[in-house]
């Protein structure tokens, strides 16, 4: 690589001075000789920004495009620089009296350097600290346009979002898959003003007023004396508060699910959970409950896959993501929306609209598209956008309006409130990610870190001294007006009597479920259970679990050598929901990963079938990744993409084989990787730890040429569900690609006959 001629000439200099790189000393100069003042380098033509110091675009706090090319980069200019705009000539050696003297306090670059650095962290959110950002587009389908009249549903209306996606439990540093719900965050920065839809992957709560919330997240999250586990609900205080308090029973058992650990956010549903007030201009009413749905289909991770990228691979999440944005497959969900009647009981089918515990089935109110979000870019800067974002559920535009759901109400609060800690101040609202791109006039003043130079000396009203301005605007110039509900009742610390159920759709859901994703709820309870030390806290949640389902409980209780308790109450059995359950359907199979294990072929041929292969792969839109004993290039051409040190069968959907390497050889070329050890030389165990685990966790594995041997090795047999044996890799590669639509291959589970 060349030097750059700025950066060799600066070398020169320094190196000369420091000796670091140049020569001891310049011929005739003394080592403590003061360097030249000059100006060590000078650029040769005008440097570009560098991409990853071009900042998002930025607006005015006032909502005018800032226009100057330069403003929109955080940093310009060939020289490095204070915060001041002064140049410096040395960054690397504080200044002192003398090379071996004491350092001196005038050394205002040094000071300046580690003072912002000390101050480089923030705190993280109180809860769903880790997160992973995109930009995007939401265009609206105008299917809602006769509901409501918020501008950015209209049919074609074009809007930029910012969406955040996050773990609510972990720290910041915390791995991504961890059994937790997750946060789905949306920000359309629209026509008329933000609207945030703060929503989560699972569509009830844990409770169902906000005065719990502090709670439910001190039992869920670490224990106060050794701060573990991290990210976990494996213990006791987690279990301990479930236990105890039953209205988070259905949110805990989406938990337990398959829910509780996805594939990849870009295969998650979201739901907005609360019922929310759509407003059409005449002002009629109805209340809606907002779903993402992902255009990949609803995906998890099995358990001993999600432990295992814990430790192999913490960030898979959020490299998922980035990686699919930077490669063009531009994830997408539909936003969509149950529709309820606007009536004074605010119920629909008997189910209170206003308990965020409940949910409404989607065969009794279908969930209706209206909009599609598409993730197309990744954000330049973590700290800057996805750290700094700030979702607010009382950020709302003209069209939708809240509920007196007493969850959502408390949420109103907090989530300006938090800010304040979490950004230093009133003024988050001007950091570049959370800038409206509306136009802004507020007579908001002053604050900790205010950036705006507001004009004019009359920020109150009535003024006149400003000419009367900003006026304010009536609904048919945009402005936001509260639906004028009517509103009376007693002052109490109460809920409704409906609120007390806490059992009936936690049952529905079980009851949903197909066998295997029954069998893996059994197995998530008995971990979770089972790492608790107390055993009163074993003993009263399996009385919870007998409120849901006799079988349910009993299975667990097996698993933790105790005794199954009778139901408390009768159990009510209600038609289940197939929308529930994940299994089923069949889904495009597009962004789905692919491995393929080179085989230890005899030459060009075999690199020319792979390579074939590999770009059927391409073709059907998925992404291959050859895996061979070293990286470089097969047979000089074929990438390499992982290794046998650093493939792990985790990161794959489906795996291909395309015969049985022997340790420690070469896939192609030269030598003929069986020759050393003879024709039944074993199979690479790093190879057969690879097909041992994509077969155990139901991931279709296709094979030709000597792979019957691997599986053999690896006890896969040969005729098991999924396990596609062939002559030649494309016709495998097809098979598997059908296979792929139902994500597993759920035959290979055991599951349903020991759920009696
Ligand atoms: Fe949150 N929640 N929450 N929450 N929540 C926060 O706001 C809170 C709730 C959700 O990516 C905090 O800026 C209360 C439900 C998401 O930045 C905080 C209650 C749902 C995110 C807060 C709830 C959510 C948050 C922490 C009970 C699903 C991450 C930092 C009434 C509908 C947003 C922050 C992001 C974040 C409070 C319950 C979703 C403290 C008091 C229900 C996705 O304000």
């Amino acid at each position: 690589e060349q030097s750059h001629p700025i950066r060799s000439a600066v070398d020169k200099v320094v190196g000369a001075v420091t000796g670091d790189g140049g020569p001891a000393e310049i011929p005739g100069v003394p080592n403590s000789a003061p360097p030249s003042l000059e100006e060590p380098t000078e650029p040769r033509e005008p440097l570009p920004p560098k991409p990853d110091q071009s900042g998002p675009d930025t607006f005015s706090p006032t909502g005018q495009p800032t226009g100057a090319p330069q403003a929109k980069v955080a940093q310009d200019g060939a020289y490095l620089t204070t915060a001041q705009g002064l140049r410096l000539r040395d960054t690397d050696h504080s200044l002192k009296a003398g090379p071996r003297g004491p350092v001196l306090l005038q050394d205002h670059h040094l000071r300046e350097k580690v003072m912002h650095f000390d101050h480089e962290r923030i705190p993280e959110r109180v809860v769903h600290a880790r997160g992973a950002g995109a930009h995007g587009v939401f265009r609206g389908y105008g299917a809602a346009s006769n509901i409501t009249k918020a501008a950015f549903l209209g049919k074609d209306v074009e809007t930029p979002v910012f969406v955040r996606f996050s773990t609510v439990i972990g720290s910041r540093g915390s791995a991504d898959t961890v059994r937790d719900t997750r946060g789905f965050a949306t920000k359309f920065y629209t026509s008329e003003g933000v609207f945030d839809l703060v929503g989560n992957n699972i569509p009830v709560f844990f409770i169902q007023d906000a005065i719990k919330f502090p709670d439910v997240i001190h039992a869920a999250k670490w224990h106060p004396d050794r701060e573990i586990p991290q990210a976990q609900t494996a213990h006791d205080t987690f279990w301990d508060f479930a236990g105890l308090h039953t209205e988070a029973t259905f949110h805990t058992l989406w938990n337990m699910s398959d829910r509780g650990i996805p594939r990849s956010y870009r295969m998650m549903e979201g739901f907005g959970v609360h019922t929310f007030r759509l407003v059409d201009a005449e002002g009629a009413t109805t209340l809606v409950k907002f779903h993402w749905k992902p255009k990949l289909g609803v995906h998890s991770l099995v358990w001993e896959e999600a432990q295992l990228l814990g430790g192999v691979d913490p960030d898979f999440h959020r490299r998922d993501l980035a990686d699919a944005i930077e490669a063009g497959a531009h994830p997408q969900w539909e936003l969509g929306i149950q529709v309820f009647p606007d009536t004074p009981e605010q119920t629909f089918e008997g189910i209170d609209l206003l308990d965020s515990t409940k949910i409404v089935p989607e065969e009794l109110a279908p969930v209706q598209r209206i909009g599609l979000l598409t993730l197309n870019a990744n954000p330049a800067n973590f700290f800057a956008e996805t750290e700094q974002v700030a979702f607010h559920v009382g950020h709302l535009v003209p069209g939708i309006d809240v509920t007196d759901d007493p969850l959502l109400a408390g949420r109103l609060f907090s989530y300006l409130d938090t800010q304040i800690t979490r950004l230093a101040g009133p003024n988050f609202a001007q950091i570049p990610i959370n800038r409206p791109h509306a136009p802004v006039n507020d007579m908001l003043r002053d604050g900790f870190h205010q950036t705006a130079v507001h004009r004019g000396v009359a920020p109150y009203r009535p003024n006149s001294l400003d000419g009367g301005c900003p006026f304010t605007a009536g609904a048919a110039e945009g402005a936001y007006v509260e639906v004028p509900l009517e509103v009376s009742g007693r002052k109490v610390r109460e809920a409704p009597a409906s609120y007390a159920d806490h059992f009936s759709q936690a049952r529905l859901f079980w009851l949903s479920m197909s066998p295997v994703e029954r069998e893996h709820i059994i197995a998530a309870y008995t971990f979770e259970l089972g790492k608790c030390y107390e055993q009163a806290v074993k003993e009263r949640y399996l009385g919870v679990l007998a409120n849901i389902d006799s079988v349910l409980c009993r299975q667990v209780a097996e698993g933790l050598g105790l005794p199954a308790p009778a139901a408390s109450q009768p159990l009510a059995d209600s038609p289940p929901s197939p929308a529930l359950s994940q299994i089923g359907q069949t889904w495009p199979a597009d962004g789905r990963i692919i491995g393929i294990v080179a085989g230890d072929g005899d030459g060009n041929g075999d690199v020319a079938a792979l390579g074939a292969v590999r770009q059927a792969v391409l073709d059907g839109g998925l992404v291959p990744l050859i895996i061979a004993p070293t990286g470089g290039k097969l047979g000089g051409t074929l990438p390499v993409q992982r290794t046998f040190v650093t493939a792990r069968s985790v990161e794959f959907d489906a795996l291909l084989v395309a015969g049985a390497p022997a340790p420690g050889k070469d896939a192609y070329g030269a030598r003929d990787a069986k020759a050393a050890g003879g024709a039944d030389a074993p199979v690479d165990p790093r190879v057969l730890l690879l097909i041992a685990e994509v077969y155990r966790h139901g991931k279709p594995l296709g094979g030709w040429g000597t792979a019957s041997q691997a599986f053999s090795e690896a006890g896969v047999p040969a005729q098991a569900p999924g396990v596609l044996l062939g002559d030649d890799g494309t016709s495998v590669l097809r098979e598997t690609l059908e296979l792929l639509g139902t994500h597993r291959v759920w035959d290979r589970f055991p599951a349903a006959a020991s759920l009696t």
